[in-house]
């Protein structure tokens, strides 16, 4: 019995926690600002960093905490278009490297699979035919709500509690 409730709680955390975007509106330094860094992380499609610079240029996301990182999506702000190499960096180690033509508007994302826990998320272009540019990097986290916390911690004390004076 206690199990249950408590497995049903556990499941709702789950259910309730959603990746979310934590990226939105984060300190962002570059190593180019012919377009501000800040707009790579505005929630706007339609605003986009440039370096003013070609590779080897990066722009880096402060999250100013440790997130569990599910997956990151990058949309590509450059012209003209063609082949580019970049890579992912958490917390400073390479996690991440896409090798491939890109052209303007192409949404580059990365599953990890498994979560992966940083506080900083650089993106870094080695090579590429353009200016540097990101029309939005987006970084997925899973970030429980105060909702969901409350029903593990129902879950963890509470009911457990309850059905031990109402002796179930
Ligand atoms: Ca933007």
């Amino acid at each position: 019995m206690k199990f249950t409730i408590f497995l049903i709680c556990f499941l709702s955390t789950l259910v309730l926690a959603a990746p979310i975007n934590v990226a939105l509106n984060k300190p962002v330094t570059a190593t180019g600002s012919y377009q501000a860094p800040s707009y790579a992380v505005d929630g706007n499609f339609g605003t986009a960093w440039n370096a003013g610079s070609y590779a080897v240029q990066y722009i880096e996301i402060n999250l100013l905490q440790a997130y569990w990182i599910d997956s990151i999506t990058c949309s590509v702000g450059q012209l003209p278009n063609g082949n580019t190499v970049h890579q992912i960096y958490l917390d400073g180690v390479l996690a991440h490297t896409w090798s491939q033509y890109t052209s303007s508007g192409d949404l580059l994302t990365v599953n990890f699979g498994s979560l992966k826990s940083a506080t900083t998320v650089r993106v870094t272009t080695t090579s590429s035919p353009s200016w540097i540019a990101w029309n939005e990097i987006q970084v997925f986290a899973y970030v429980p709500e105060i909702s969901s916390l409350w029903f593990l911690l129902l879950g963890i004390f509470l009911i457990p509690k309850l059905l031990v004076v109402r002796n179930l």
